[in-house]
C-alpha cells in the first residue's frame, strides 16, 4: 500500500517508519510511505503556510495554496490514492475503518496544524475527515500515525501469523482474555491452573469465558451493540447465579 503525509513536521515520521513491524512492512514492500513538506510548497521567500482567518477569531489557518499544490505533487504519484484529512470534526477511526482502508491501495493523509483548513481545500480535495478520538491534539501527525499502524498490519502477509489481525479484540466484539507466560508463580499470583492443564478443549472454554466476562467488567458498551452465542448467554446466568447467592 502507497500512503503518502502531507505534513509541516515530516521529521516526527522518522522514528515510526523506523521501528518494529512498520519498518518490517516497508522491508517487505508492503507499505510504501512517503512525507511531503507542506512547506517544500508554500511560496514567498518566508514560505507561509498559515494565515489570519477570515472574520476575526483566534489561531491560524492554513492557507489552500500550499496544501493543493503538496496535494497534485502526491497525486501525480498516486493518482487513485483516497485523500483523507485528520480534523478533530472527522468521523471516528474505527477498526471497521482500518480495515475498509487496508483493502486500498493507496492514501493521502492530511496533518492539519493551527486552528484548521480553509475549508475550499477540504471541499474541493478531501474525501473524508478522520478524528482519532474526542482529545485535542496539536495537529494530525498522530493521528497519521496511528491510522498508519492500525491498517498495516491489516495488510495481509504484514503480521507472521495470518489469523493473529482477525482474531484480536473488537474483531469478534469483545476484548481479549487474559494473557500469562513463565514464571507460573509471581509476586504470590499464580497462573490459572486451567490454563497448565493441557486440555485445549477446556483452555478454550475458558478463554471464551474470560473474554465475555472481561467485556462485562472494562467494556460493557460492547456488548450492547452485540448479540449474544447460546454459549455466552448460559455463561452469564451462570454468573448471574453467583451473584444472586451472594445477595442472599
Ligand atoms: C478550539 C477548537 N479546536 C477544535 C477542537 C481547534 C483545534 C484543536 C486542535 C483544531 C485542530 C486541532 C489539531 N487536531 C488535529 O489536527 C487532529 C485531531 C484531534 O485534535 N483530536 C482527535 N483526532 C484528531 S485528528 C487531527
Amino acid at each position: 500500500m502507497k500512503v503518502c503525509i502531507l505534513t509541516l513536521f515530516p521529521e516526527l515520521f522518522t522514528p515510526f517508519w523506523d521501528h518494529g513491524i512498520i519498518r518490517r512492512a516497508i522491508q517487505a514492500e508492503k507499505l510504501d510511505p512517503v512525507t511531503i513538506n507542506i512547506r517544500d510548497h508554500a511560496e514567498g521567500r518566508h514560505r507561509v503556510t498559515d494565515d489570519r482567518p477570515y472574520g476575526g477569531g483566534c489561531g491560524m489557518v492554513m492557507k489552500p495554496e500550499p496544501l493543493t499544490a503538496a496535494l497534485m505533487e502526491a497525486k501525480t504519484r498516486m493518482p487513485q490514492a483516497t485523500v483523507l484529512l485528520l480534523s478533530p470534526q472527522g468521523r471516528p477511526f474505527d477498526q471497521t475503518l482500518a480495515e475498509s482502508l487496508s483493502a486500498t491501495e493507496a492514501m493521502v493523509m492530511v496533518c492539519g496544524r493551527y486552528e484548521g483548513v480553509d475549508e475550499r481545500f477540504i471541499d474541493r480535495h478531501v474525501d473524508a475527515e478522520i478524528s482519532i478520538g474526542d482529545f485535542v491534539l496539536t495537529g494530525g501527525e498522530l493521528g497519521a500515525m496511528v491510522i498508519t499502524d492500525a491498517v498495516t498490519r491489516l495488510i495481509p502477509g504484514v503480521l507472521g501469523n495470518e489469523d493473529s489481525a482477525q482474531s484480536d479484540t473488537f474483531s469478534d466484539g469483545l476484548v481479549e482474555y487474559a494473557h500469562y507466560t513463565r514464571p507460573p508463580v509471581f509476586d504470590d499470583q499464580d497462573v490459572p491452573d486451567v490454563l497448565l492443564s493441557g486440555n485445549h478443549q477446556k483452555i478454550d472454554r475458558w478463554r471464551r469465558e474470560n473474554a465475555l466476562i472481561r467485556t462485562v467488567l472494562k467494556r460493557p458498551d460492547l456488548l450492547e451493540q452485540r448479540a449474544l452465542s447460546a454459549e455466552e448467554r448460559r455463561t452469564l446466568e451462570k454468573w448471574r447465579r453467583i451473584i444472586d447467592g451472594l445477595l442472599e
